[in-house]
């Protein structure tokens, strides 16, 4: 291989290696992309929309979740960040929860349990064309609320960051049997 034939190899290699590290760093902030808001860290973007189902896998690229709003308190915390940042006020955001499995019973994406939390906008959810099986957040006059909508909607990302795993293999056992169990009624074992 000629000398001008690496150089032109290594450029190559050189631009592939910056155009992966731009994809891995897509965050809104390059430096810092984690937002601390309230008790949770999330990832807010709004460089581009995309459908419920685009908006949960790019929260999974980051080992992240589409956001599950549990409390009041996280609701008040959220909502106060987004109506402060004037560039978000306008804006709907996803929420990773549906009622894709059973219409009426919305479900958080991220732990399979009902939504611990809900602050629905007035008259929501409706199910608006039978159709309406995603939720997210959008502002009336200012404040933040929940709606059902279409998942094939377009809006941005909430991603929330995951609680650190409990390194308790027995704990993770007993979880699973508890969970197990309320979903299944399941007397005794048999062989
Ligand atoms: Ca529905
Ligand atoms: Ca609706």
């Amino acid at each position: 291989m000629g000398l001008t034939q690496y150089f032109i190899l290594i450029l190559c290699f050189a631009g592939v290696l910056s155009k992966s590290i731009n994809i891995s760093y897509r965050g809104e902030n390059e430096t810092q992309p984690f937002i601390e808001i309230g008790s949770k860290y999330y990832l807010i973007n709004t460089a581009t929309t995309m459908n419920w189902f685009g908006a949960a896998l790019y929260c999974h690229n980051y080992d992240m979740d589409l956001a599950v709003i549990e409390s009041l308190a996280e609701m008040n915390a959220l909502s106060s960040y987004l109506t402060t940042n004037e560039g978000h006020i306008s804006k709907r955001f996803w929420l990773g929860v549906t009622d894709l499995a059973q219409e009426g019973k919305f479900m958080s994406l991220k732990d399979g349990r009902p939504m611990l939390y809900a602050k629905w906008a007035g008259g929501q959810p409706d199910d608006a064309g039978q159709n309406e099986d995603c939720v997210h957040l959008r502002s009336d006059s200012k404040i933040f609320f929940m709606n059902d909508v279409t998942c094939m909607g377009q809006y941005y990302a909430i991603c929330e960051l995951r609680h650190p795993k409990k390194s308790c293999d027995v704990c993770d056992l007993k979880n699973f049997m508890e969970r197990f169990m309320q979903h299944t009624n399941v007397p005794h074992c048999q062989n």
